[in-house]
């Protein structure tokens, strides 16, 4: 099969149809062989009986219905498990995202072998205060953080060689952050395109500002995840070992102070210092410990279930 077409939704029900045929059509015409998969994550509209009706229509859509509502990282973690095509595509369900950029997505992955190709909505048609200008605070904070130059990370039109959706394992909220993921499995020809946004034809946008400051909470996540991750010991470990011996001398001294050099001074507990140095080793004793810890999470990690599905169509 050459392409997946993923389409994580909430509560689109007036926009899917429309969309349905603008793809398939879109299919048709550069005649690739497809699937579109719809990922109702517990819409509570009538999205999934127009998945349902469409399916009956055109044996190419699937579907997945989520029993509640779990965030669009773990639609598109249920989706890419799934998925058959060559080259998968995410697309949002709303129209914003345009399918006639899907045969130069496609291309870009086929022809030009890149790995993975992020969508730039180089002209937005959104509110201004709202959405464009914190999007280009994060925007520049993910590129400093990640090493990644991509303009818009939030950009739900994304194009994937099949082995990066498999290998990548999405969740919380990382869907922005999938190149990065991409990137720390070892993925490295990553692409930006600019593509055509519109603004949103039906229905009302789930994301407000408060995806930036999760979105800048999760970066900091993948930044340490990336960097410490799988040996958190070194990073927690040293922390500790540094914090332990500079409280441990400072208290050395103030012993040393009070037997050898000053013996007429004050108790030590009647200084202030004795009390930075007790909890210094303290804090640095705990960060040890964190580190251990998190050593023994790891080993005994096992990948836990995260979200139940009520429902399949033609899976
Ligand atoms: N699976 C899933 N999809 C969602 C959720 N919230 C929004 N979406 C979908 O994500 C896409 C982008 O959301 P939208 O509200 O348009 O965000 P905006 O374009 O940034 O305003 C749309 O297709 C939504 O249906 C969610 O909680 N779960
Ligand atoms: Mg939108």
């Amino acid at each position: 099969m050459d392409i997946s077409v993923v389409i994580p939704l909430l509560n689109e029900d007036e926009s899917l149809n429309e969309l349905h045929d603008w793809i398939a059509k879109v299919m048709q015409s550069n005649r690739y062989s497809y699937e579109i998969l719809f990922i109702d994550d517990g819409s509570t509209d009538n999205s999934w009986e127009v998945i349902e009706n469409l399916s009956k229509k055109n044996e190419n859509v699937k579907g997945i219905r989520f029993q509640k509502n779990y965030g669009k990282s773990q639609a598109l973690n249920a989706g890419f498990k799934v998925v058959k095509g060559n080259v998968v595509i995410t697309m949002d369900a709303d129209l914003q995202d345009s399918p006639d950029e899907i045969p130069e997505l496609y291309d870009l992955i086929v022809k030009e072998g890149y790995d993975l190709i992020s969508g730039w909505k180089k002209k937005r048609y959104d509110s201004k205060i709202r959405k464009n200008i914190p999007s280009k605070l994060f925007n520049a904070a993910a590129r400093k953080t990640s090493g990644l130059k991509l303009h818009d990370f939030n950009c739900g039109l994304k194009a994937y060689k099949n082995e990066v959706v498999k290998n990548v394992d999405v969740n919380g909220e990382m869907h922005r952050y999938i190149p990065v993921l991409a990137k720390n499995a070892g993925f490295n020809k990553i692409g930006e395109k600019v593509v055509i946004h519109q603004a949103r034809k039906y229905g009302v946008t789930k994301f407000g500002m408060d995806r930036f400051i999760n979105g800048f909470l999760d970066l900091i996540t993948i930044w340490f995840l990336s960097k410490f991750g799988k040996r958190p010991m070194h990073l927690f470990g040293l922390l500790g070992t540094l914090m332990f011996v500079i409280g441990f001398l400072f208290a050395f001294y103030l012993g040393i102070d009070k037997i050898f050099i000053h013996p007429e001074g004050r108790l030590i507990t009647q200084r202030p210092q004795f009390y930075i140095s007790l909890i210094t080793m303290v804090i640095g004793t705990q960060f040890f410990l964190a580190g251990f810890l998190g050593e023994i999470i790891l080993k005994s990690k096992t990948d836990s279930k995260r979200y139940s599905i009520s429902k399949n169509l033609n899976l």
